[in-house]
């Protein structure tokens, strides 16, 4: 299996991305870690400089398995679900500002928290009507440069719009375009699905990128998530990707990142031995 951790580009509020701060320094030390590929959380590919990015990720032997678009909502309430309609678009166009870095990187593109919140005064088929048309429009010009798109649910206590697996799956065939997928995440499993392995059966090959955290979001290992189980159900779909550190970087960035990996790998060998 490889490995990939989460990487902001710029500071960014949300604590659940272990590594932010000086990008070469952090790219350089999640390599030295044993990780095979950087997931990069990206705000606006306009104010990143894509050439020393791709220097360092080169020179580090790292690869980009996906990229995490949420910091347009979290830092600038950008949404495919905002009453404004210049604010939806500005996030389609943001959505697609990032399908060229993309192309070049090989990295699915991630809709997690751009989809936005359900607003009182904007009914439910309303607002999945505004997604369903933002989603086919990413789709369309994400197609054209062969860039993968993962669609996320997320727990009900950061969104009130699509939260499990099912209606997410629901959701992406209605939209019915080969590049949209899943991005599946045990943190968020863990409160929305009634059973994590079944979730992931059911996703199956529409299963395109993977975030694990534990139960409380510390590092694997450090809540209760079962991730045995969930790592044979991910091996029984046959999913080739990469898994994801999407965790809080307690005690310390490096020491989550190490203790996760090490749970992981270790998990992993003892699968294979009972095979
Ligand atoms: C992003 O991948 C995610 O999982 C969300 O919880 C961000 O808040
Ligand atoms: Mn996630």
């Amino acid at each position: 299996m490889k490995y990939s951790m989460c990487l902001s580009t710029n500071p960014a509020k949300f604590d659940a991305v272990p590594f932010k701060g000086d990008f070469e320094v952090n790219v350089k030390k999640i390599a030295e870690l044993g990780f095979n590929g950087v997931e990069l959380a990206i705000r606006d590919p306009e104010i990143i400089d894509k050439e020393e990015i791709f220097r360092i990720l080169d020179e580090a032997g790292m690869g980009v398995p996906a990229i995490g678009t949420g910091q347009a909502w979290g830092e600038e309430g950008l949404s495919f679900t905002d009453p404004d309609s210049a604010v939806r678009k500005k996030a389609v166009d943001r959505v697609l500002s990032h399908i060229d870095f993309a192309s070049k990187t090989g990295g699915t593109i991630i809709i997690g928290l751009l989809r936005g919140i359900l607003r009182a005064e904007v009914s439910a088929e309303r607002a999945e009507s505004w997604m369903k048309e933002a989603f086919e429009i990413c789709c369309c010009e994400a197609e054209k440069e062969g860039v993968k798109i993962a669609f996320e649910p997320i727990n009900r206590y950061e969104t009130s719009l699509l939260n499990s697996v099912e209606d997410g799956l629901k959701f992406i065939d209605r939209i019915g375009s080969d590049n949209l997928g899943m991005l599946l995440d045990t943190f968020h499993m863990n409160i929305e699905e009634p059973s994590i392995e079944e979730s992931i059966k059911l996703a199956g090959d529409r299963m395109f990128h993977f975030h694990y955290a534990d139960s409380n979001r510390l590092y694997p290992g450090g809540g209760h998530i079962d991730f045995k189980s969930v790592l044979k159900a991910v091996f029984d779909i046959g999913y080739t990707g990469f898994l994801s550190g999407e965790h809080r970087p307690d005690p310390e960035p490096a020491i989550a990142a190490i203790n996760g990996l090490k749970y992981l790998k270790q998990i992993e060998k003892e699968i294979k031995e009972e095979k």
